[in-house]
C-alpha cells in the first residue's frame, strides 16, 4: 500500500487514473492478481509450510472465501459478537466529532475495504477529497464502490484491487493532500504485536508526514465475554473455523474431513488474545499436494489469534510505528475503541 506520486513501471502497480470520469480505472498489480489467483502449487506450498513447522498454523485468509464471507456476516449479527455492531455504534455516534478532530477534505484510503459498509457512516462527515477503497476481491469491491458512488454522487470513490502490501499510485492531482487510512474491524487484531508494528510502519510510510490513521481496535474485557464472542451457541463461528479446511481442499484438492476437527476457541489471558484451533478428534493423515501429514488425536491447528488491547497499550505499539496518539472514542461499555493516530503532532489535517 505504499504510495508513489509517479512510477516508471506501470504494469507491475496498480494505477488509479483519477482522470477518468466515473469508472474507477484500477489496474491490479502483478502483486494483487498473483495474490488473488495465487497458484495451486503456491497456495499448497504456503499451507504445507504452516502445518510442517513446530506450531502447525494456517493463516486467517483463508477463512475468507465466498462462504467463509458469508459465514462472518452471520457472526457479525450474533448476540454474543458484540465488536461489529458496537463499532458501527461509535462510528455512527461520533462521526462528527472525529471530523473535528481529524479534518475533512483528506484523501481517504481504506485497506481490506470489502463491502464498504463502515465508510458509510464516516463519509459525509469527512466530506473527503477523494475515497479509495482497496481490497484483493476485485469483482466484489468494485460491485461495492459503485453503489457506494451512486450513494454519495459528490465523493469521487476510487476503488483498487490490490493487497494491503501493494504500490499502489496516487495520480498528480491528489499531490499535497493529507492522507488518511482508515482501517477498521480490528483486523489489527489478527497480527501479533510484532506484525502489527510492521504493519502501522507500513501504514506510516503511505501516509507521509501530514498523514493520520484511524483505526478499529477491539479492547481488553472480562474473558467470560471474550470466550463467548468466540463460542457462539449456534455453532457459526465453528463452522467459520472449519470452514477454512474445505476451502484449502477447493484450492488445493488436499482432502481435509472438516467434520473430524473440533472448534476451539479462548482467551489467553497472558497473552492479552483469543486464540482459534482446529483439533483433529482422532489420530489422521491428511494429503496436501502430494505431501502426507499424521495428526494424533487432539492435536490443533492455530487458525487465528485475535489480539485484544487497552487504548494505552496499542498506542504504545503505534508509537513503535512512529505514529501519534491523539483521540480516541469507545462506547459506554468499553468494548470497542475507535483510535486517532496522526504521523506529526501539530493541527489536524486540513479543513
Ligand atoms: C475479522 C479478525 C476482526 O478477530 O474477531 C470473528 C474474525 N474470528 N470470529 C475477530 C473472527 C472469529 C474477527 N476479525
Amino acid at each position: 500500500m505504499a504510495i508513489h506520486g509517479r512510477t516508471p513501471c506501470q504494469g507491475e502497480r496498480a494505477i488509479l487514473n483519477l482522470t477518468d470520469s466515473d469508472t474507477a480505472q484500477a489496474s491490479t498489480s502483478t502483486l494483487a492478481s498473483s495474490a488473488e489467483q495465487a497458484s495451486d502449487d503456491a497456495i499448497s506450498a504456503e499451507i504445507q509450510s504452516g502445518l510442517n513447522a513446530e506450531a502447525r498454523h494456517i493463516n486467517p485468509k483463508y477463512f475468507y472465501d465466498e462462504y467463509g464471507s458469508q459465514l462472518f456476516d452471520q457472526i457479525t449479527q450474533l448476540d454474543e459478537y458484540y465488536p461489529t455492531r458496537t463499532e458501527i455504534t461509535i462510528l455512527t455516534r461520533f462521526a462528527e466529532d472525529i471530523a473535528r478532530a481529524t479534518g475533512r477534505g483528506s484523501v481517504l484510503l481504506e485497506p481490506g475495504a470489502g463491502s464498504c459498509a463502515k465508510v458509510r457512516l464516516l463519509l459525509e462527515a469527512l466530506a473527503p477529497a477523494c475515497y479509495i477503497p482497496i481490497d484483493i476481491s476485485r469483482e466484489f469491491l468494485f460491485a461495492a464502490a459503485q453503489q457506494l458512488q451512486s450513494e454519495f454522487p459528490h465523493i469521487p470513490i476510487r476503488p483498487v484491487a490490490a493487497d494491503m502490501q501493494a504500490d499502489i499510485q496516487l495520480p498528480d492531482n491528489l499531490d499535497g493532500i493529507p492522507r488518511m487510512v482508515f482501517y477498521p474491524g480490528s483486523t489489527i487484531g489478527n497480527y501479533t504485536p510484532a506484525e502489527a508494528v510492521e504493519f502501522l510502519r507500513h501504514v506510516r510510510r503511505t501516509i507521509g508526514d501530514n498523514g493520520g490513521l484511524l483505526i478499529g481496535v477491539d479492547l481488553q474485557k472480562d474473558p467470560a465475554i471474550l470466550n463467548l464472542a468466540y463460542n457462539d451457541a449456534a455453532g457459526v463461528t465453528a463452522a467459520f473455523n472449519r470452514n477454512c479446511l474445505s476451502n484449502i481442499n477447493t484450492l488445493t484438492g488436499a482432502n481435509f474431513d472438516p467434520e473430524r476437527f473440533r472448534h476451539i476457541a479462548f482467551y489467553n489471558e497472558s497473552e492479552h488474545r483469543i486464540e482459534m484451533h482446529l483439533e483433529s478428534d482422532s489420530r489422521q493423515s491428511v494429503v496436501i499436494g502430494g505431501q502426507s501429514f499424521d495428526f494424533k488425536k487432539n492435536e490443533r491447528i492455530l487458525t487465528e489469534y485475535s489480539y485484544k488491547y487497552t487504548v494505552e497499550s496499542f498506542a504504545q505499539l503505534a508509537a513503535e510505528a512512529g505514529l501519534h496518539a491523539r483521540e480516541h472514542w469507545v462506547d459506554e461499555d468499553q468494548l470497542f475503541s475507535l483510535q486517532y493516530f496522526t504521523a506529526s503532532l501539530g493541527q489536524p489535517l486540513v479543513e
